[in-house]
């Protein structure tokens, strides 16, 4: 029996680095013989991720409840794939999950955590999610967010308030105000290490 793959979250406000990490993880796990897949959510290639692009460009407007189950049901529509890659031994880099999905909309007003959470339940749990954070002022070092819907400071503040109340054991936080590199080489040791620790356990539920 072959190992399973195992399933790597990265979660974070927007700017925070983690897609140019997520790629480089990638390159290198790849180079190193392991068998890895970048996941992105939202996927903005299926239909309902073509809905969210609309929502986050401005060009649609949508209920706020609406856009959640949209997100969660982009999460949903991917939950073959995921599980089918990891049982083949594929490890999947994950940019933003169900996390992004609560922190986000919980941001907005008159909605509880809790109800956020609901539709995103049953799919499968992170072996571990890491959570990049950067200081306001590190922040704004990094230049201007851009014109997508949520990239205001504002919110962005809610948004890392809730991923503090979201943090449990899984999660590992990690200060991403250091150069690409630096980061890099963090990162790739700990992925390494949540690789070995995974291999015999079952993949868990949200
Ligand atoms: P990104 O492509 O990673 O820049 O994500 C697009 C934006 O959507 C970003 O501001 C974060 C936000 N987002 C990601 N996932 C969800 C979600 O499930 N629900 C909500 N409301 N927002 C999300
Ligand atoms: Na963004
Ligand atoms: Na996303």
């Amino acid at each position: 029996m072959i190992d399973r793959g195992s399933l790597i979250v990265f979660e974070g406000c927007d700017r925070s680095g983690k897609t140019t990490q997520c790629n480089k993880l990638i390159t290198q796990l790849e180079a190193d013989g392991h068998k890895a897949k970048y996941l992105k959510f939202p996927d903005r290639t299926t239909k309902i991720g073509q809905l969210i692009n609309s929502y986050l460009g401005q060009s649609c407007d949508l209920d706020d409840h609406a856009i959640h189950l949209l997100y969660s049901a982009n999460r949903w529509e991917a939950i073959h794939t995921m599980k089918s890659l990891i049982n083949q031994g594929t490890t999947l880099i994950v940019d933003r999950y169900a996390y992004s999905g609560v922190a986000y909309t919980a941001a907005k007003e008159g909605f509880t955590l809790d109800w956020c959470k609901q539709p995103d339940i049953g799919l499968p749990q992170p072996d571990k999610v890491f959570y990049l954070t950067l200081s306001s002022e590190a922040l704004s070092r990094r230049g201007g967010f851009g014109d997508e819907r949520y990239e205001k400071k504002d919110i962005q503040d809610k948004v890392a308030q809730n991923f503090q109340k979201l943090k449990d054991g899984d999660w590992e936080e990690i200060d991403a105000d250091k150069s690409v590199e630096d980061l890099h080489r963090e990162l790739y040791s700990r992925v390494k290490q949540v690789m070995e620790d995974s291999k015999k356990k079952a993949l868990g539920k949200l």
